[in-house]
């Protein structure tokens, strides 16, 4: 057995070399905090494997000597789940980043879990295809993170979440064995599906170090437009509408008034249609041939619940609007450490909560300011709270917001996970039954609780 730290840095260093194994604090502290900067912790040790079978050697050692480890990779989630919490070894998968040749015939590509996002964009993009699942952190969020977290982002009314685009995987197993099934065959229902049960696993069951995904057609002809409103109730009704009549639809996001004010400021820009509205769309068009009619035909047939329009066809004018979308949560993390709550709601009770919520937030803490925005076509909203003074509210409004939520039969994740944030609350929405079951299959699969045992699953 090992028996301290040292040791395990120079049993791993004969496996991944001499270089990647970091044990000095300001090479472990940057692993150690997460992006919003509200969970730090600590490791002895980062770990950063180049493939597949050095990554099997290192989880083969920590599981012989029962030591737990943290699974990382572009360290861009919002749960605290990337973050080793209780000293665990951190396990950096951001080396395996190979990407394989598009699969032009099966409309498929085989990438490394360490991939980033926009590699895997830019990688498939040169031979017209796009990845199904898109989100602002594309630079930095790795594939593997991308389906250990079952990440969903601005396309998932068209395409689905991560789990949608995940055709088979490689994995790493507790005990270092790997497991292989990279075949891509559509039709395969030769016993458990693996890639479904990883999807959203958050590093407590097995390693991914590839995966084969799904590719889109890349559609070139885009129109993107803001539309204001004066009530959320108008911009739900005009959602449900272009849901009905666009088949072009491809994203559907929403910003609430103080998110609108807050990112207006921070890009330095005025809000630029209807400064008085509750509630702004962002709808993205896009297809094979130009949208711009069908959409224009849509939204005349949405009436005057319409306040104001801003539409832009070319890549420039289109990305400037983007940007009150995909700037809100830098521009909330200006201001302070958010507590950030990701949860999905009925469209029918979408008014009433996004009309009491501040309401419930100030109840639970008076000196807190609340921003909500978020990805109306699939009813997701990202309830983030911010101190007064930049400060990080009291702990109580995640009960009070959470349990609200769980009131009116909504989700308390989304798409960010559970992670550490949340494992204390996951009860709202899972029985104690389906809880059990959780357990019953991380046990069955990490029996002597190495991978990411303090994620997800309270004890
Ligand atoms: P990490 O943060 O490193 O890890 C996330 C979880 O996955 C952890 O539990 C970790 O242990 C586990 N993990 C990581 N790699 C592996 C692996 N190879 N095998 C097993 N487990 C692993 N999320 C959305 O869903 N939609 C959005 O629109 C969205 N937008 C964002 C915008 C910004 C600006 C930021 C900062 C984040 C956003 N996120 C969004 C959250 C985040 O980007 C996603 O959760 C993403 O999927 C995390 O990928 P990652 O590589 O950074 O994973
Ligand atoms: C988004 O949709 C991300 O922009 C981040 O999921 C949400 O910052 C957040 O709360
Ligand atoms: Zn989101």
């Amino acid at each position: 057995m090992i028996a301290s730290s040292p040791e395990l840095a120079n049993e791993l260093r004969k496996i991944v070399g001499h270089d990647h194994v970091l044990t000095e604090n300001d090479l472990t502290a940057g692993y150690s905090v997460d992006w919003t900067g509200r969970f730090v912790g600590s490791t002895p040790i980062v770990v950063r494997p180049s493939n597949t079978e050095e990554t099997a050697s290192v989880v083969e050692l920590l599981n012989r000597n029962s030591i737990p480890l943290v699974p990382q990779g572009g360290n861009t989630g919002l749960v605290g789940g990337s973050i080793p919490m209780s000293r665990e070894v951190l396990l950096s998968l951001k080396r395996l980043n190979t990407l394989e040749p598009v699969d032009d015939l099966a409309l498929q590509v085989t990438v490394g879990a360490g991939a980033t996002l926009a590699q895997t964009q830019a990688h498939v993009r040169d031979h017209n295809f796009e990845i199904g699942v898109d989100l602002a952190a594309r630079d930095s969020c790795t594939i593997g993170g991308m389906i250990a977290t079952n990440a969903g982002g601005i396309n998932v009314l068209r395409y689905g979440a991560m789990r949608e685009q995940l055709i088979g995987v490689e994995a790493v197993m507790s005990d270092g064995t790997v497991i292989k099934h990279l075949e891509g065959l559509e039709k395969d229902n030769t016993g458990y599906h693996l890639p479904s049960l990883l999807a959203g696993s958050e590093g407590t069951l097995a390693i991914i170090t590839k995966a084969r995904l799904r590719l889109r057609p890349r559609l070139t002809e885009k129109v993107t437009a803001l539309i204001a409103f004066e009530s959320v109730h108008d911009a739900v009704a005009v959602s449900t509408r272009l849901r009905q009549k666009l088949p072009s639809l491809h994203a559907l996001e929403a910003i609430f008034s103080s998110a609108m004010t807050l990112v207006s400021a921070h890009i330095g820009a005025q809000i630029p249609i209807g400064p008085n509205g509750k509630a702004w769309l962002l709808v993205e068009v896009a297809s094979g041939t130009d949208p711009f009619e069908e959409f224009q035909q849509a939204l005349q047939n949405c009436g005057d619940t319409i306040l104001d329009v801003a539409v832009a066809t070319d890549d420039r004018s289109r990305s400037k609007l983007w940007q009150f979308r995909e700037q809100i949560t830098e521009a909330i993390a200006v201001t302070g450490t958010p507590h950030k709550l990701d949860v999905t709601i009925g469209l029918s009770r979408l008014e009433k909560f996004i009309d009491e919520i501040p309401k419930v937030v100030k109840r639970a803490d008076p000196n807190s300011l609340t921003y909500l925005f978020g990805h109306l076509g699939d009813g997701n909203v990202h309830v983030n709270v911010v101190g007064i003074d930049g400060s990080e509210p009291s702990n109580v409004v995640e009960s009070a917001v959470l349990g609200y939520v769980a009131s009116l039969g909504g989700s308390i994740s989304a798409e960010h996970g559970i992670g550490i944030a949340k494992k204390s609350y996951l009860h709202l929405n899972r029985t104690s039954d389906e809880l059990r079951f959780f357990r019953n299959i991380k046990k069955a699969l990490d029996p002597n609780n190495i991978m990411h045992p303090n994620c997800m699953l309270s004890d």
